[in-house]
This record gives C-alpha cells, structure tokens and sequence, in this order.
C-alpha cells in the first residue's frame, strides 16, 4: 500500500512557539511565584521560553527586549517595571510585526495599538479595597488616626495605583491621616530600613500601610525591635497575600490582606497562543483575586498555592 506517504504533512501549528519574556525581576515573593507560574506553564504549553531578569531597572528591560526583536521571536511579553518611557520600544517591535502582552503591570503609553492585550490585577481596586477596610475599622473614631505607607517601586503601575485608590477611600473621614509616605521598593530590606526611619521620626503611628507583604514583612522586624507589637500597637494592611504575608496574618501580626494573583502563566499562554493563531482577543484581562483577615488567612493557608 502507499501508507508511508500518505502520512499527515508536519501540521503548522506543530512548530515551536517561541516566547521573549522580560520580567521585573526577583524582589518579591510574589515575583517569585510570578516567575514559576510563567516557567511552568510555557513548558507546559510546549514554547520556547526565553526569560530574563532586569533586576528592577528599566534600561535592562528595554534591552531584553530588543535582543527578543532581533532573535525575531513569535511574542514578546513583559511586565514593565514602571509606567512611563515604553513607546520606543514598542514602536519597533510593533514595526517588526511582534505582538506584544503586557502582563502584571500596565504602561501609559496612549497608543494601544503597540500592544495586543494587558493581562493583570485592577491594582486601584487593591488599595480601595485596603483604604475600605480601614475606613469601616475606624468610622467611630473622635481622634486622629496616623498612618504611615511603604510605597512600592516608584514610578510602577501598583504603587501609584494602591496609593491612588487607598486615598480615595480614606478621605472621607479627615481622622485618617496619612503622616509619612515613602518608597520601600517591594523588597523585604528597603521595608524594614524605612520603616525605621519612620519609627524615629514619629512616636505615634497607629497603621502601616504597605503595597506589599514583603515591605510589612521587613517593616514587621523593624517594629518588634523598637518593642512594639505588630498587629497590635501598628494595624497592619498589605497587598499580595503569598505565603509568608499570609503566616504573619495568621499568626495576628498583619491584620488585613488584600489579594494580587501572581498565577498569570496560564492566562498568558492562551492569550500568546490566540495572538499567534490571529485570533481577536480582549485589550484587557483582569485576574480575580479576594481579601483576608487574620481568620481567614488561618483557613485559607493549608491550600495556598504559593
Ligand atoms: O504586588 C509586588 C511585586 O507588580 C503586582 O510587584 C506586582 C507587584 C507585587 O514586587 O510584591
């Protein structure tokens, strides 16, 4: 018979995606689990991965990125560090005919048209639903409130979203005070290094506010050793809810945690394979995500992923 040539041509889908990915790069532990979300599941999906770490400086990204236009990959995606300065960049991948995803934070170039789609958190909605918590906490209160605030990195979509939408919903009640706001960068040791400083400078804070665990987890220590008790002489409020975060909520120590999914792997590699498929997708996805108290953190943590 003629089985032998009968055989099914190499489909062209069978062909190796192959994905440039340009991340922040490991200051968190939700950077980390970030990381593994995007590594697992783009080998999971069958692509070759390319994946580089700017070590939170934009002009690595910016490189990264045009090494990926250059090895001419199928998709370029990143997370960008800040908001501002990408249009350059983008201008020429989107001349190389390379779509583009942003994943995690956004970028405020006014041409969308230099990006396929923005995969990620609604970070306004993470620090209004921080600011709510506290607001309802202290809605009896007859004195001042002073709260101090760990910024993330400056000039990145979380920090000046989380900053924007915690003060939006604390400014209906002028006890609410924030005293001091400063940039902790998102890293454990730039957390407890201002928090320090803000311990010196100010003998009566009633709340941290951190834009993530990490920076309350740096600010924790710092707290402990001036004697203080953490969740209890400081309210606590972060954003992220990864492992260690949610621990110190469990044990008292952060007393309210809003919910950012790093898990975005999967949702990236759909949406790389729809790009690649010529497929129409959505400008915008928004992950779901949830707060916790220090009970709910307690019932939740057996079955966290990360
Ligand atoms: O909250 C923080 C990380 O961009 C959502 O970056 C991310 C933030 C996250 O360093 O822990």
């Amino acid at each position: 018979g003629n089985t032998a040539t009968t055989a099914p041509a190499t489909p062209a889908a069978a062909k190796k995606i192959t994905l440039g990915f340009a991340q922040v790069g490991a200051e968190s532990g939700w950077r980390t689990a970030n990381t593994k979300s995007i590594q697992d599941s783009a080998k999971d999906t069958g692509f070759d991965l390319k994946f580089s770490d700017a070590q939170q400086k934009q002009e690595n990204q910016i490189k990264a990125i045009r090494t990926y236009i250059q090895q001419k990959v199928d998709v370029i995606a990143f997370s960008p560090v800040v908001e501002s300065g990408w249009d350059t960049v983008l201008k020429e991948a989107k001349d190389a005919k390379i779509p583009v995803i942003l994943t995690d934070r956004a970028v405020d170039s006014k041409d969308t048209s230099l990006y396929a789609t923005f995969i990620g958190s609604d970070f306004v909605e993470e620090g209004k639903k921080a600011g709510k918590w506290l607001a309802d906490k202290y809605k009896d209160t007859k004195e001042d409130v002073n709260i101090v605030e760990l910024q993330g990195t400056t000039g990145s979509a979380p920090a000046n979203d989380r900053k924007a939408g915690f003060a939006e919903e604390i400014k209906s009640n002028s006890h609410l005070k924030v005293i001091a706001s400063q940039t902790g960068d998102f890293t454990r040791a730039k957390g407890k290094e201002v928090m320090q400083a803000f311990l010196k400078a100010h003998k009566d804070i009633d709340v941290l506010y951190a834009h993530n665990d990490d920076m309350a987890l740096g600010a924790i220590q710092a707290i402990e050793a001036a004697g203080l008790k953490p969740g209890q002489d400081i309210t606590i409020i972060s954003v992220d809810a990864v492992k260690d975060g949610m621990t110190a909520a469990a044990e008292g120590k952060i007393n309210f945690i809003v919910e950012c999914n790093p898990l975005l792997g999967p949702q990236l590699m759909q949406a790389v394979n729809d790009v690649v498929a010529g497929k129409q997708i959505e400008k915008r996805i928004v992950t779901k995500e949830g707060v916790f108290t220090s009970e709910d953190a307690k019932k939740a943590l057996p079955d966290r992923q990360y």
